[in-house]
Order: structure tokens, then C-alpha cells, then sequence
């Protein structure tokens, strides 16, 4: 359990796009033992969601929103470093390629994916944001990936998940590379229309959904 005053004191510090508080609350978390993984989705996470919020109502305008990302985006990396350095390192349980799809920015949700794989012994290739699908199945090829995982935050950008399938396909991989994916307005209905092979909510479900498509893979 996170104290309730700790958790409020980090949304808040999103909220005020306070990057430095938002650095000294993670600090502060990671001294008092908290759970790295909680501290993020029950402090930050919600911080960034009332941003999101209060920017789709025209209550705040983009330079909020990116003083807010920056202040997520400060804490998270913190709070990540812990969560991986308290990985169990196997290794050798799966290969994750992970990538923010093309022309979209937003990392924050696949950055505390790739934290989590890494701390469930998974071994994670993040190629990072605005990342062509061709690109993206290409390093998946060479590196023998058995997974590849997407994020999409635009309605915009989704179609480029579909085009990975598409690529997957022309090539004769599908079912050899296993496809994830999620992001903000990723569901599961948009996952079967597109033919991947799974969808996550969030990241805990995506280490979920790794472990089972680990179990489906027919190479
Ligand atoms: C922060 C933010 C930004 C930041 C991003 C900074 C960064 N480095 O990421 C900045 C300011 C750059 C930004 C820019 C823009 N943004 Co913006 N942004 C957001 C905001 C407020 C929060 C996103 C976020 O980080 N959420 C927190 C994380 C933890 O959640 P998450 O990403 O969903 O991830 C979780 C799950 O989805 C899942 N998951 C994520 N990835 C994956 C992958 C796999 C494989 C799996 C299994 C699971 C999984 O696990 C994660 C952890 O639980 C959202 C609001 C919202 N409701 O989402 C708008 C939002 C996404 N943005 C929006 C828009 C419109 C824009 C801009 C176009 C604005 C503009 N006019 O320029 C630009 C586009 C830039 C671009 N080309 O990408 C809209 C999108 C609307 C739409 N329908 O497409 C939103 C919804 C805001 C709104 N309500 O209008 N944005």
C-alpha cells in the first residue's frame, strides 16, 4: 500500500508539469520501498490521464501537455531503473521487439511496457518512437524475435499496425512472429479486424500476453 498523501502529491506534480517534484517524488517512493509498478499506475498514470483529459475539453493546450509528458516522463524513467534492476534475469524466455509505430510520439505507455518485460526476464529490443513498419519487421527478422509488440496513441497511427501484419505476411511469417499490440485507443476488437495476435491493456497484461503467446508459437 502506497501512502494515499504520496500518491496525490505525484498526480499533482504531473499536473503542474513539475518535472523536478515529479523526479524528488520518485526518489522518495523508491526510498520508502514502495512498489515501483504501483507507484506508477496509481500516482503518475492518473496525473497524465486528467492531462489528457483536461486537454480534450480545450482546458489546457499543448504546451501543457508536453510539460506534463516531461514531468511523467522524468519520474517513470526512475521508477523503471528499479523496476528492471529487480528483474529476474533468465533470459532466453523471449525476444520482444517493441516500437511506437511510425509518424506517433507518445512513449510513456511502451516505456513501462519494455520496463516490465525486462523485469519478467524477457529480452527487449525498444526501437523506440516514430518507427517505420518496415523497420520494425526487418530488426524483428534479424534479431529472430519471437514477438513483436506495438504501440499506437493516435487514431491515426493504428493503421500502421495493420500494415505489420500485412508485412508479416507477405513474407510467410505470420504465426512464426507473434504480434502484440496496444496503446490508449488499441482494443481488443481492433487486434482480431487486423489479425494480431493479441492486445493488452496495460503492461502487466502485456507480460501476460507474452508468457501465452510464448506457448502458441508454431516454430
Ligand atoms: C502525453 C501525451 C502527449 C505527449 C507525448 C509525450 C511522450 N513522450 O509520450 C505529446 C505532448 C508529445 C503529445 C503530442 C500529441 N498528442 Co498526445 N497525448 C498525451 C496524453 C495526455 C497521455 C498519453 C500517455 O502517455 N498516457 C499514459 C500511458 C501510461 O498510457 P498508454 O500510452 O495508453 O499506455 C498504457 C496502455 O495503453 C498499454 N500499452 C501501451 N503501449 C502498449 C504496447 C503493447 C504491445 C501492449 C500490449 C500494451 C501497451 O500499457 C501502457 C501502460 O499501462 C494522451 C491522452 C490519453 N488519454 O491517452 C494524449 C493523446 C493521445 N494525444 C492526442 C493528440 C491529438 C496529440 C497531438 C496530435 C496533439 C497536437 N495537436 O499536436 C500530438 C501528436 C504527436 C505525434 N505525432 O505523436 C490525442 C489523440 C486523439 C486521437 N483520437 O487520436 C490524445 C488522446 C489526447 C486527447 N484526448 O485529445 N501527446
Amino acid at each position: 500500500m502506497i501512502d494515499e498523501k504520496l500518491l496525490e502529491e505525484a498526480k499533482q506534480s504531473v499536473l503542474d508539469g513539475d518535472k523536478e517534484l515529479a523526479a524528488k517524488l520518485a526518489r522518495q517512493g523508491l526510498d520508502a520501498g514502495v512498489d515501483p509498478v504501483e507507484f506508477i499506475e496509481k500516482g503518475f498514470v492518473p496525473g497524465i490521464m486528467e492531462v489528457g483529459d483536461l486537454f480534450e475539453s480545450g482546458e489546457i493546450f499543448l504546451p501543457e501537455v508536453m510539460m506534463a509528458a516531461d514531468a511523467v516522463k522524468e519520474a517513470v524513467g526512475i521508477l523503471n531503473e528499479a523496476i528492471e534492476a529487480s528483474g529476474k534475469k533468465r533470459g532466453g524466455a523471449a525476444k520482444v521487439v517493441l516500437a511506437t509505430v511510425e509518424a506517433d510520439l507518445h512513449d510513456i505507455g511502451k516505456g513501462i511496457v519494455a520496463s516490465l518485460m525486462v523485469a519478467n526476464g524477457f529480452e527487449v529490443i525498444d526501437l523506440g518512437r516514430d518507427v517505420p513498419s518496415q523497420k520494425i519487421v526487418d530488426t524483428a527478422i534479424e534479431e529472430g524475435a519471437d514477438i513483436i509488440g506495438t504501440s499506437a496513441l493516435l487514431t491515426t497511427t493504428m493503421t500502421h499496425q495493420k500494415e505489420i501484419e500485412e508485412l508479416l505476411k507477405e513474407k510467410g511469417l505470420k504465426g512464426k512472429i507473434k504480434t502484440m499490440v496496444g496503446g490508449a485507443p488499441v482494443t481488443e476488437r481492433w487486434q482480431k479486424k487486423i489479425g494480431a495476435d493479441g492486445f493488452g491493456e496495460n503492461a502487466a497484461d502485456a507480460v501476460r500476453l507474452v508468457k501465452e503467446l510464448m506457448g502458441k508459437k508454431t516454430n
